[in-house]
């Protein structure tokens, strides 16, 4: 197989608190197999990751506990490195964006766009909170979702849906500093013209070329990823600012930009040139060589990102010009945990560094689960039982169970001596066919970045060896002098799935694979599709096995469940009460009994359902954000509070007529507001 290079990315993780398990099962799990995958099949590969040390999401952490901006970033940077090292996710290079090469390399990428004129310069009006003295920008405003009406997107984008959005576009914005609403006031910052992109952009997307040229294969890039993308272009591309009026962050390195610093999401992505660069020089490479001519980007990424890996990104790489663009944009979903989603504010959570260090022996039982439930094409869930299941019926009782197996008779039978096989019955052969056929399986899958599926493959070769030994039952062969060159055979095909297994684990389990080369006194490191069916010598000598995995008792499961639960009860906070409304302010508001009538799901939008709604008035459509809490045949029939004179909308090219209110409790989950009494449609609420 010819070999390709690649520069690997994996989104930097916002130095404002911990990893969870929803980043690892969505970014930095997939993105180290497939690293290691790549480097076994003789890849050039920098791997490149670091903290996002700037935005908001740093200084109102810092500012919630009462440190300053740098010494947030220095504590979470040390917690999430740590983790990295310690789960084992083998980065080149893990740098920082506070880091001096950093901000010049993000100062020097702005002069050039600068200079070529690719920005313009406006004044503009923002919201400004009175109180705080602040522009409010990013993560400083929050509102409704105009897109999905989830209460608490930002001013940058909704988490829910996954839009990205620029602060005037919110509904009911209220300031991150003072919970009030903010007023508008007029400011002058350097803009990304992105309208004057739209053609190539649409082209590069849609066909993966650029001028007529092949760059990537569009047929590879996640429906989703495609999606987002078109939706956004589609909804019409618009000047977005590339500064902010904050004073942490990198200055604008040019006349006019005192007080300012570059849009966090501008720095970022350069982040990854200017990590590449400090591990060049480092490693007495060029960095440059890294980031041109024929070489894969792949930037692996949550689905909250895409439009800036997928479109601000590669403007700005382009318009600098001598730059690759991304070949990929393997965005993964959202991870649950326990029936809620993942919450740092309300510590929902599974801690990566508090996994680790209350259970350092489980590592690759982890990483085993995560990437067997991996939201790759749609969000998933991760919940202790699960893991349980998957360590003890998977993990323990086909591949443990199988390597013991094997390595326990061949010390019993033979000394711990590969035996020569007598001759291969119609079932062997085929047997030793579909072990060929493994290696080059998983490789297609990998390479398509479908990694969940990839180790299922190699798991599968577990039960094919684990089903082998079941069926034909060696140990009872054996008590039959007639049968000794049977056995042998059965032994020999078992000990080579056992290498086979070794190198095919290695990229999703690699201290599995690493105490399965220690047992086995054997190891190969090159993938090398297909050739390996009988790689370890007749004769050679073996190691005693011990134990690879221990079952989860159910204990374990019990005290975990009751952590999260326990931490949870402590932690829960109500947002604050909203500011003062007047009586006539609320009377405004038309809010009635609606009965849900039909409810369907709307094309390519997974969390919305079109309703058809009976207000007594009339007969209205309502596009509603529960679809992923409620099916359709859950909702007809129920009735439900409306709020009438919402002013209507387009969502997904459905014109909504109003709002179905529901009550979110801390779990993330929805109940719908219905009356107590058999009360039918069109009774108003006051
Ligand atoms: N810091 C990650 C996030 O949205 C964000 C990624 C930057 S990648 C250049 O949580
Ligand atoms: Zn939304």
């Amino acid at each position: 197989m010819s070999t390709s290079k690649y520069t690997v990315t994996a989104a930097l993780p916002y130095a404002n608190g911990p990893l969870h398990l929803g980043h690892v099962a969505g970014v930095y799990l997939p993105s180290d197999i497939f690293v290691r995958f790549l480097r076994m099949n003789g890849h050039d590969v920098a791997f490149i990751c670091g903290s996002d040390e700037h935005g908001a999401a740093i200084t109102l952490r810092a500012k919630k506990e009462g440190i300053s901006p740098q010494e947030i970033v220095d504590k979470y940077d040390g917690i999430i490195r740590n983790g990295f090292t310690d789960f084992g996710i083998s980065f080149d290079i893990f740098h920082r964006t506070s880091s001096k090469l950093h901000h010049e390399t993000a100062q020097d990428f702005f002069k050039v766009l600068e200079e070529k004129g690719h920005f313009t310069k406006e004044t503009t009006e923002q919201y400004y909170d009175e109180e705080y003295r602040q522009f409010l920008a990013d993560r400083y405003i929050s509102g409704n979702c105009p897109i999905c009406s989830h209460e608490g997107a930002y001013g940058d984008q909704c988490e829910n849906c996954g839009t990205a959005l620029s602060p005037k576009e919110l509904i009911h914005p209220v300031s991150a500093l003072s919970g009030k609403t903010p007023v508008l006031k007029t400011t002058s910052h350097w803009f990304l013209p992105m309208e004057r992109h739209e053609g190539w952009l649409r082209e590069w997307i849609q066909e993966g070329t650029l001028d007529g040229v092949q760059q990537h294969n569009p047929k590879e890039w996640r429906n989703q990823v495609v999606g987002q993308c078109m939706s956004w272009i589609d909804s019409g591309l618009r000047p977005r600012a590339m500064t902010r009026d904050l004073d942490w962050g990198v200055k604008v390195p040019v006349a006019g930009g005192e007080g300012k610093v570059l849009y966090v999401w501008l720095d970022a992505p350069i982040g990854y040139i200017s990590a590449t660069k400090q591990w060049a020089l480092d490693q007495g490479k060029n960095w440059e060589d890294y980031w041109t001519g024929d070489r894969k980007l792949v930037h692996f990424i949550g689905k909250d990102n895409i439009v800036f890996h997928a479109i601000i990104f590669p403007i700005l790489l382009k318009a600098h010009e001598g730059f690759i663009l991304p070949d990929n944009v393997p965005a993964y979903e959202f991870l649950n945990l326990e029936g809620g989603k993942f919450s740092t504010s309300r510590n929902w959570a599974v801690w990566l560094h508090e996994y680790l260090a209350d259970h350092p022996d489980k590592i690759d039982e982890l990483k085993y689960t995560l990437t067997a439930i991996a939201p790759e094409t749609k969000d998933s869930e991760f919940t202790w039982r699960e893991f349980q299941s998957r360590v003890n019926n998977e993990l323990a009782d086909v591949l443990g169970n199988f390597i013991n197996r094997a390595l326990v008779l061949t010390h019993k039978y033979y000394g711990g001596i590969v035996p020569e096989p007598g001759s291969f019955t119609d079932e062997d052969t085929a047997i030793l066919e579909e072990i060929k056929s493994v290696p080059n399986r998983i490789s297609k899958l990998v390479y398509a970045y479908k990694i969940r599926e990839a180790q299922a493959e190699a798991m599968n070769l577990a039960r094919i060896g684990n089903k082998y030994l079941a069926d034909r039952e060696p140990w009872k062969l054996a008590k039959d002098e007639a049968n000794a060159n049977r056995v042998k055979t059965i032994m020999y095909i078992a000990l080579q799935i056992t290498a086979n297994l070794e190198v095919v684990l290695k990229p999703f389990l690699p201290s599995t694979a690493k105490k399965i080369s220690e047992f086995l006194n054997f190891s190969q490191n090159e993938w090398s599709d297909g050739e390996r069916v009988d790689a370890l010598p007749i004769g050679h000598q073996i190691n005693k096995p011990s134990i690879l995995f221990r079952k989860i008792e159910d204990e374990f499961v019990a005290a975990e469940v009751e952590k999260l639960n326990a931490i949870n009860m402590t932690e829960t906070k109500f947002d604050p009460q909203k500011e003062e409304t007047s009586y006539d302010d609320f009377m405004k508001m038309d809010i009635r009994l609606g009965r849900i009538l039909t409810a369907e799901k709307v094309e390519k939008a997974d969390k919305l359902l079109k309703l058809t709604v009976d207000t007594g008035l009339d007969q209205r459509t309502i596009v509603s954000g529960i679809a992923q809490h409620f099916s359709p045949d859950e909702v007809i029939g129920k009735t439900v509070t409306v709020l009438m004179n919402l002013a209507p909308r387009k969502i997904r090219g459905v014109e909504s007529q109003g709002m179905i209110l529901m009550a979110e409790n801390d779990k993330g989950e929805l109940s719908f507001v219905s009356p107590e009494k058999n009360f039918g449609p069109g009774y108003e609420v006051r």
